[in-house]
């Protein structure tokens, strides 16, 4: 292997360094590394990176089609003037501002979730580069839906296997987001859309639970009390910490996570010390 890995729990993640992802890599390299942050669960960290704007979406887009890429489907509309100016492929969570104007999305993903679950081809990847970080604070949760689910019981996991969840950006917006950045289509169906409550990853075969607190506003067939307390227990279910790993950033950390299988959660408890980071976001399958 042409690389050093280094599991970061035991639950999930491996620190994947000796790679220079500034640049061009052959096709076997991008397939052990895609086998490797497969085989850790979906979540990958790559320490000590010096990357262009250009250069990250060149490594992005080996690993799949990315949002906002010329005649791909682009991120939803309220997050437009967060994208780069030049290259909507890179989704801009900051909050510094530039010439008057938001540089990127502040407090971006402090709730769980899993990017983009409201479209009917979710997120697979999203790799975040760590730019600027505040010197204490600003990291990112993870946890495993696939260990979540694999630790059900039986009888649970033979009542979650026909059900369907709604998945809506209004809630995020109306929940997550100040007022002011809520645009109508966020709000009139858009952004909406039904997907299983266990999937099955493409690549690996394995199950996951696919619901997150972010976006998911109901069970299909349900009553409103009833989808609560079913996706409440299931919720803080997944979040135990059994489940969960906690990154704190260094600068230049490139950070790949695989949200058919995990939830993520961005802790704002920086203040006004400035955070950059940009995003780009790998377009996925249709879950099933
Ligand atoms: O800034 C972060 O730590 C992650 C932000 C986030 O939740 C996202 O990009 O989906």
């Amino acid at each position: 292997m042409s690389f050093t890995v280094n599991p970061i729990s035991p639950v999930l993640g491996v620190k994947i360094s000796g790679l220079d992802l500034a640049k061009p890599m052959g096709d076997n390299l991008v397939a052990e590394i895609r086998q490797t942050w497969l085989d850790a669960g979906g979540l990958a960290i790559f320490p000590e990176q010096s990357l262009t704007t250009e250069q990250h979406i060149a490594f992005s887009r080996q690993f799949g089609p990315l949002f906002g890429a010329p005649g791909n489907t682009p991120l939803q509309e309220t997050v437009s003037r967060y994208l780069h100016p030049d290259h909507p492929e890179i989704y801009r969570v900051s909050n510094r501002m530039e010439n008057g104007e938001p540089k990127g999305r502040a407090g971006a993903g402090t709730y769980w979730h899993s990017d983009v679950a409201f479209k009917a081809q979710p997120a697979a990847a999203s790799i975040l580069y760590a730019i600027e970080i505040p010197a204490c604070g600003g990291d990112t949760l993870f946890c495993n839906m696939t260990a979540a689910y694999e630790a059900l019981s039986d009888t649970m996991k033979e009542m979650l296997a026909p059900l369907r969840a709604v998945h809506d950006f209004a809630q995020t917006a109306a929940n997550q987001f100040a007022r002011p950045v809520v645009i109508e289509s966020d709000l009139k169906g858009d952004n909406r859309t039904v997907h299983p409550v266990v999937r099955t990853h493409a690549q690996t075969g394995a199950k996951s639970l696919f619901v997150n607190p972010g976006t998911t506003v109901g069970l299909d067939g349900f009553t409103p009390g009833e989808s609560a307390a079913l996706l409440g227990q299931l919720f803080s279910h997944a979040t135990k910490p059994d489940f969960c790993v906690r990154h704190t950033y260094t600068q230049g950390d490139v950070v790949m996570w695989d949200n058919r299988t995990l939830m993520h959660y961005a802790v704002n408890d920086y203040g006004d010390q400035p955070r950059y980071m940009g995003r780009t976001t790998e377009i996925g399958e249709v879950p099933e």
